[in-house]
Parts: structure tokens; C-alpha cells; sequence
């Protein structure tokens, strides 16, 4: 079977950490806690084995765990709806990735569709879909377009 690491990538508390474990608790996954602070995760995805890396510290993208992005078929940018500063933040997340790593395919997970507050503007919409992205407005809490979002990915990435 093909194996595949992809890595979710975004701000601190934007739900990288629950979308991962809402998706991989759909389906058939293994959990591991590695000693350098990422957990993993696997699930079979259409015949491929996606390999979920979840960053569990506070900043993902931190000089020190860089590495982390090493090897990845493809990333997951999350950011938080309610939070438009987090939208933002991923061109400049995606600049430091595409260092390390190059282009690879990626799709972005607006989080928190569910919460009044969501406050993410068309414009905002309109410069990440000129990128190139897929952009999915996710709920991780009711499990709205999660299955989506990685399905996409791992199409992507096949
Ligand atoms: P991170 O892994 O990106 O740091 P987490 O983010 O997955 O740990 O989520 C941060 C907080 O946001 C958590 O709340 C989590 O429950 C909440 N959250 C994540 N996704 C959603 C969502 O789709 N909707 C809502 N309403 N909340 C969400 P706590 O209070 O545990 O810190
Ligand atoms: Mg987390």
C-alpha cells in the first residue's frame, strides 16, 4: 500500500489537533506519541495509507521543528474562522513550508464554521484560492467537510 505523510500546519488553537483526531476516528487509524513532540496518526484513505503528522506543541512552525516537513507528500493549513488574523498568517506559514519543503500540495481548513464569530471575508477567500488552494470551511466539533478536506488532500497527493 502507498504511504503518505502529509502534515497540519497553522496557528496555535486554530484546531489542527481536533481535525485530525475527527477524521482519524472515522475511520481505521494506529496512534503514535513520538518522543520529539509530534503525534501521529494513520488512516487508509482510498487504498492509501495517509500518514497524519500533528505537531504538539505551540508553534508549528518553529526554527527547531522545521523538520517536521521533511518528507511530507502534502499539507493541511488550518486556520480559525473566527480568528481572520489566522487566515492571514497562512501565506506567510506557506512561504516558510515551501522553503523547507518546495511546492506540494495543499489544502486549507477554515475551522470553526460552527461559532458565531466566524469572520472570514470573501477577499480572504478570493487570495487563498489564488494560490492554488482548496479551501474548506471545516467544522472539527460537528464534523462538518473534515472527511472532505483530507479525501481532497489524499486525491492530491496520489
Ligand atoms: P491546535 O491543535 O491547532 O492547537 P486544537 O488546536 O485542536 O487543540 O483546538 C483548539 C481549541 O479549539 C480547542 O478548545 C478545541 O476544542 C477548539 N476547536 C477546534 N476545532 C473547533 C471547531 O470546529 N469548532 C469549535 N467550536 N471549537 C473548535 P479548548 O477549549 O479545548 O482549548
Ligand atoms: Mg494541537
Amino acid at each position: 500500500m502507498d504511504k503518505k505523510k502529509v502534515c497540519m500546519v497553522g496557528d496555535f488553537s486554530v484546531g489542527k489537533t481536533s481535525l485530525t483526531q475527527k477524521f482519524v476516528n472515522n475511520v481505521f487509524s494506529e496512534q503514535y506519541l513520538t518522543t520529539i513532540g509530534v503525534k501521529i496518526d494513520t488512516a487508509i484513505v482510498d487504498e492509501t495509507k495517509l500518514i497524519v503528522w500533528d505537531v504538539a506543541g505551540r508553534d508549528s512552525l518553529s526554527p527547531i521543528n522545521l523538520s517536521y516537513l521533511v518528507g511530507a507528500s502534502g499539507i493541511a493549513l488550518v486556520a480559525d474562522g473566527t480568528r481572520p488574523e489566522t487566515v492571514d498568517d497562512l501565506h506567510s506559514i506557506w512561504d516558510t513550508v515551501e522553503k523547507r519543503i518546495g511546492k506540494v500540495p495543499t489544502v486549507v481548513a477554515l475551522n470553526k464554521r460552527d461559532l458565531p464569530e466566524w469572520s472570514v471575508t470573501p477577499e480572504q477567500i478570493q487570495s487563498l484560492k489564488e494560490r492554488g488552494w482548496i479551501v474548506f470551511e471545516t467544522s472539527a466539533k460537528e464534523g462538518v467537510e473534515v472527511e472532505g478536506l483530507f479525501t481532497q488532500l489524499c486525491r492530491l497527493i496520489q
